[in-house]
């Protein structure tokens, strides 16, 4: 389902005045304006593949119709939020979720949407129907050499199909870990993980990167062999230059401090990556900022402080992605919010009075320090994030939009109302 520009501009349009308005208040509370929105114009948050229908948990699945039936819708869906926000150019696909049968026509639609191709995913923690050996018991660190080899081979597989959609990173999460004390050999299991990832990382070319994604549980509940950022970090520094830490939100333990770890692994030079959702227990897979907005500002404040203490390009130089699960929301108006809140949240993390901070750190002018960053949180940058939508093309309320439209019901009416989509 394609939006025409008219519709965009008749809908800005109608929002300019007040818009306008908020603009220049904004304008007068924030320093930098110009260069905030700049940099909110050129950073592009990736919408992952297998969240385009609805999610489900082992309780329940209420799927809400028009889901996409085909990588080809996928990247359709993925092209419509792009068009409705122009901060979504990019998609992450999950492979075998999402194996192309045409790459040159997948290519040509997803450049008609204006779309990239983000880190593939590969997925040795499901056992595929035509597979000889399972992954029950794990894949990398598995006892059975023949285990390990399959996985490896898929891997590889799967950086042959990025190369040829254009892809340059692999992100790698392992299920990887035990269920009870005593049946898994820790040390064994993190040398047959490590000979294993060389083999997959010695087939990286030379300007792709590997991100390994670390969890604390699920779906095994005694260990997991990625479990931490630590276990992570010490499995990407033995790899090499191109092996990278990737950070998704929902898998610390409680009460962890991610932005902490963020810090670290950026001055480490071993950050790769993120997958942005949110959380109140688990893996809970929700929209970006629904829970803990708070956090999410203070990891894009370390983000900020720890990019240009390096001089890295804010855009460009670390992977920004979605890992979501919709099990009561349209998952195309969750993908809206979830990038809308990153973006909000960038936005206030630019806005930080970096000198003042620093004078008042080097004071240990504690309520100083807290009152500039609780100063750039609390203040409503909204408007900047929608000038950086209405200079590059797309929608001041691209929800309000996407419902003025009835986007839904044309996909139900297209696709029908019990479609499921490959995926979570
Ligand atoms: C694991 C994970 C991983 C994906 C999967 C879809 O919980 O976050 O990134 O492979 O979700
Ligand atoms: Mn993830």
């Amino acid at each position: 389902m394609l939006i025409q520009s008219s519709k965009i501009e008749s809908h800005n349009e109608g929002l300019l005045k007040s818009h306008q308005n908020k603009l220049v208040f904004t304008a007068s509370e924030i320093a930098e304006t110009e260069s905030i929105i700049q940099k909110l114009i050129d950073f592009q948050i990736a919408i992952p593949s297998w969240a385009l229908g609805t999610g489900g948990t082992r309780f329940g699945r209420f799927p809400g119709g028009g889901e996409p039936r085909s990588l080809e819708e996928k990247i359709e869906d993925v092209g419509l939020l792009h068009a409705l926000n122009n901060s979504s150019g990019a998609i992450s696909l999950h492979i075998p979720w999402d194996i192309p049968t045409d790459y040159n026509a997948i290519k040509t639609l997803a450049s008609q949407h204006n779309l990239k191709f983000d880190a593939v995913n590969s997925n040795t923690f499901q056992n595929q129907a035509d597979q000889e050996h399972s992954y029950k018991y794990g894949s990398l660190q598995n006892v059975n050499k023949a285990v390990r080899k399959q996985a490896i081979d898929h891997n590889i597989e799967v950086i042959k199909q990025g190369i040829a959609l254009g892809s340059e990173s692999l992100t790698v999460w392992l299920a990887d870990g035990s269920n009870f004390p005593g049946q898994l050999n820790f040390r064994k299991a993190y040398q047959n993980t490590l000979e294993s990832l060389e083999e997959i990382y010695a087939a990286l070319p030379s300007n792709w990167k590997l991100f390994l994604e670390y969890k604390c549980a699920e779906p095994n509940f005694y260990s997991t062999t990625v479990a931490d950022w630590g276990q992570s970090y010490s499995y990407v520094k033995k790899l090499g230059d191109k092996a990278f830490t990737l950070v998704d939100l929902g898998h610390h333990l409680p009460n962890a401090n991610i932005e902490q770890i963020v810090s670290l692994l950026l001055m480490e030079e071993k950050l790769g990556g993120f997958h942005f959702n949110d959380s109140k227990y688990g893996d809970d897979d929700l929209t970006a900022g629904a829970l803990k907005p708070y956090q999410l500002f203070l990891i894009f404040n370390e983000l900020v402080e720890g990019m240009d203490a390096r001089g890295m390009n804010h855009a460009k130089d670390l992977g920004w992605m979605i890992d979501a699960s919709h099990n009561v929301k349209d998952p195309l108006e969750d993908l809206l919010q979830s990038v809308e809140a990153i973006m909000v949240a960038y936005a206030q993390a630019l806005s930080v009075d970096r000198k003042a901070l620093e004078i008042a750190q080097n004071e240990n002018d504690v309520v100083k320090a807290q009152e500039i960053l609780q100063n750039a949180f609390r203040t409503d940058v909204r408007a900047l994030v929608a000038e950086a939508r209405l200079r590059s093309g797309a929608a001041l309320n691209p929800v309000a939009l996407y419902r003025d439209l009835a986007v839904r019901s044309g996909l139900i009416a297209e696709r029908g109302l019990k479609t499921i989509a490959t995926g979570l």
